[in-house]
């Protein structure tokens, strides 16, 4: 498996916010941090860690998950929600081009890979105020020759869909119910975070290895009576809103 990734900005300080009070963020920290789950991601998933150039007149480049939608078949190259994101995308785009054919989401869509959760052969996609009707519509298209079906989702009180919903199986979800409803994830077996742990329902699965924060011991208490957890701690990133899926696109070779 390859986990594309994006160095931490030298300008992450001025990252957009949207739910979170801007706190003080230590770069040389989150670099620290980033450097440590880039490490994870070799050693407990076995992944190939390929770098996108660094881009430091792009505070959220390392949140590279918003900037393409990774199947098997093919890459969705998105046109993200925020505006000052829209150069994100050109260098991601040349790298994945080494590994699938290439499809664009066309304006006047929007669309976070933040909001497109796989589960199986189902996609859930959060329709948020990154992500529009029309990038639901688009990524729809993009994936039903391939025999993927496309469920939109109301999101609440987060930024993108994958704050309150990730995967933890093929056919298992790890979600925070006060932001998601469960009635939208139909046939999918629903694991509730803690509910004193808000932030708590983003996991990163990663072949076998699920990678997760220590920032949520109740919760992972919960999960680590059926699953064996990795750890790692993106506090510096968290406070610009990036949990742990966003820091990377895994894919499989
Ligand atoms: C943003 O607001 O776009 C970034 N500060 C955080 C993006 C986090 N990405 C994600 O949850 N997929």
């Amino acid at each position: 498996m390859i986990a594309v990734t994006r160095p931490v900005s030298d300008a992450l300080a001025d990252c957009e916010l949207t739910y979170v009070e801007r706190k003080p963020i230590d770069v040389e920290r989150a670099r620290v941090q980033h450097q440590e789950y880039e490490r994870v991601l070799q050693e407990s998933a076995q992944c190939t860690i390929v770098r996108v150039p660094a881009a430091h007149d792009l505070p959220d480049a390392v949140f590279i998950e918003d900037t393409a939608v990774v199947v098997d078949e093919v890459a969705i190259i998105t046109r993200p929600g925020a505006q000052s994101r829209h150069g994100e995308t050109a260098a991601v785009a040349d790298v994945l081009s080494r590994y699938r054919e290439l499809r664009h989401i066309q304006a006047p869509a929007t669309i976070d890979g933040g909001d497109v959760l796989f589960c199986g052969r189902r996609a859930f996609i959060g329709r948020t105020s990154r992500t529009n009707d029309d990038g639901i519509a688009q990524v729809r298209r993009m994936l039903a020759p391939f025999g993927y079906s496309v469920r939109a989702v109301t999101v609440r009180g987060c930024l993108h869909l994958k704050s309150a919903a990730t995967a933890l199986s093929e056919n298992q979800l790890l979600i925070n119910p006060a932001w998601v409803s469960r009635e939208d994830f139909p046939g999918v077996e629903l694991f509730p975070i803690d509910s004193t742990e808000p932030h708590a329902a983003n996991i990163l699965k990663a072949g076998d290895a699920h990678i997760y924060s220590p920032a949520f011991p109740r919760t992972a208490a919960l999960l680590q009576r059926s699953l064996r957890l990795t750890f790692v701690d993106t506090s510096e990133l968290a406070k610009a809103e990036g949990a742990l899926t966003c820091c990377s696109l895994v894919l499989a070779e």
